[in-house]
């Protein structure tokens, strides 16, 4: 497979005085408005890479599915894997999936990542790990949580709080009866302390749940106001984003998008605390991850862009459905795809085209 990560450099506004851009050779050129915007490949043949994020030493680290966390560094060119992890399950979904590094890693040097790992026995099983980061290379593994793994809907998004809790969406595994089970971690997004221990904050006590009900969420993100939103695959229909509030039903089962049949109105009525999406797609769309972005002019950008990469989804083999436009909801955007702030706005990407990610 041969998925590659892309780099869109969007000049200042009305393309002046843009060193990096101008350094840049592009496979594609536009020209938006006022803005001029380059497309070029930076990182290619890897193995269906399911996390991206800028690190605090303005790396860009991501994951891929077989099993290994790499580092990118965009000034010198260089990729630098920083830890394979051997007992990797990896089967169609399943493999490394979701990594958060911690917002302030020069105190709590921390990398989590959700994956599905060979047990000891016959059985595949979920895992949730914390590792330290120190001078190219991740140690002293810490099991946050280990937890039964089917054939499918691993969730598996991990993202660091504004209060410096980790959040960690799980699937419902394809098994009906998880989700509702407030006993089962499958379904949910929990939340931990760091070192792995349940706050006491938490709706149940002793319990990492935070909010339930849900059917394979893949996408986290925070506003900058703090408010957590997430996406879930639905099944044949509804596809959904969330605001997750502490101790809500997100309603899967027995809910699937807004509570507009009778069973799902009568389901709504009976059990206090069911929270309807903020949106639903039907058709599906299989919302990928989700990033939120503040800034007007920033915003009039990726509006723009986001069109685009829907013309290059054609040009670069997307799934169409892997872009995803949430700003109207957001106030913001959420796309497979993240920012820094120079000269130039930067916004890296995966192209990807593997066929077992959206389910
Ligand atoms: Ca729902
Ligand atoms: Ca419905």
């Amino acid at each position: 497979m041969d998925l590659k990560i892309l780099v869109i450099l969007i000049a200042a506004a009305h393309g002046a005085g843009c060193r990096n851009a101008a350094e840049m050779e592009y496979e594609s050129l536009y020209s938006i408005g006022g803005s001029v915007l380059g497309v070029t490949t930076v990182v290619d043949s890897l193995d269906v890479p399911w996390e991206i994020c800028w690190g605090p030493d303005d790396n860009i680290w991501f994951t891929e599915q077989s099993g290994s966390i790499s580092r990118y560094d965009p000034r010198t060119n260089v990729r630098k894997r920083l830890l394979f992890i051997k007992n990797t399950y990896r089967m169609r979904t399943s493999g490394l999936l979701g990594m958060a590094l911690h917002t302030d890693m020069k105190r709590y040097p921390y990398v989590f990542i959700a994956y599905t790992a060979r047990s000891n026995t016959e059985r595949q099983v979920s895992r949730v790990m914390r590792f330290t980061y120190r001078t190219d290379t991740l140690t002293d593994p810490l099991l946050i949580l280990e937890y039964a793994a089917w054939s499918g809907h691993f969730g598996a998004r991990v993202v660091v709080a504004p209060d410096g809790k980790l959040m960690v969406a799980t699937g419902d595994g394809a098994q009906f009866e998880n989700a509702q089970n407030i006993k089962s971690p499958h379904g949910k997004i929990l939340r931990f302390n760091i070192d792995g221990t349940v706050p006491d904050d938490n709706p149940v006590a002793g319990s990492p749940v935070w909010v339930y009900g849900l059917r394979n969420p893949q996408g986290m993100a925070y506003s900058a106001g703090g408010t957590l939103y997430s996406s879930d695959h639905g099944d044949a229909t509804d596809d959904e984003v969330n605001r997750i509030i502490r101790g809500r039903n997100y309603g899967w089962p027995h809910i699937e998008g807004y509570p507009d049949r009778e069973k799902e109105a009568d389901f709504a009525r009976q059990r206090a605390g069911t929270e309807e999406p903020m949106i639903a797609w039907t058709p599906t769309v299989a919302p990928g991850h989700g990033y939120h972005y503040i800034g007007k002019r920033l915003w009039s950008h990726l509006s723009r862009i986001v069109g685009l990469l829907g013309r290059m989804a054609d040009r670069y083999k997307f799934g169409p459905r892997k872009l995803i436009l949430t700003g109207i909801l957001f106030g913001g955007i959420a796309f497979v795809a993240f920012g820094m702030m120079t000269d130039v706005w930067h916004f890296y990407f995966f192209n990807q085209t593997c066929e077992y990610l959206i389910i």
